[in-house]
């Protein structure tokens, strides 16, 4: 009688074991499901080029506009920088200071290759190429 109690006891185990491991549902995570499409970064002029000042850099640092074209800056850094062309071939121009967030347009007519700076930084450095 002992015997035939632990054999059916074993027996029950050994079914509860195996339905035990069924069931692993595939919830549905509850993970943020909103995987939002990028914004698209569609330039704000047509044909426009734009340039980041981050890091005391001009990025990209060499950068080429079509002729009659416009070049953005915008200033990602938290300190004031300029965009600045005073000597050499090509348009001359100056930003002034702008400050972080602030932006800085200029329109480039003449073709031909512009070495600019910031005047506060003199080691941060770009070149325009008009095509
Ligand atoms: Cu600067």
């Amino acid at each position: 009688m002992n015997r035939w109690l632990s054999l059916s006891l074993s027996c029950l185990a050994l079914g509860l074991l195996v339905a035990g491991c069924g069931g692993d549902d595939e919830g549905d995570g509850g993970g943020g499901q909103t995987a939002e499409q990028p914004a698209e970064t569609s330039p704000a002029t047509s044909g426009g080029v734009t340039v980041s000042m981050k890091d005391i850099k001009f990025v990209p640092m060499d950068v080429t506009v079509k002729a009659g074209g416009t070049i953005k800056w915008t200033n990602d850094d938290s300190i004031v920088h300029t965009v600045t062309k005073t000597s050499g071939p090509g348009a001359k121009f100056d930003s002034g200071n702008v400050s972080g967030g602030e932006t800085f347009e200029q329109k480039f007519e003449e073709t031909g290759k512009i070495d600019y700076f910031c005047t506060i930084h003199p080691q941060q450095t770009g070149t325009i190429t008009v095509e």
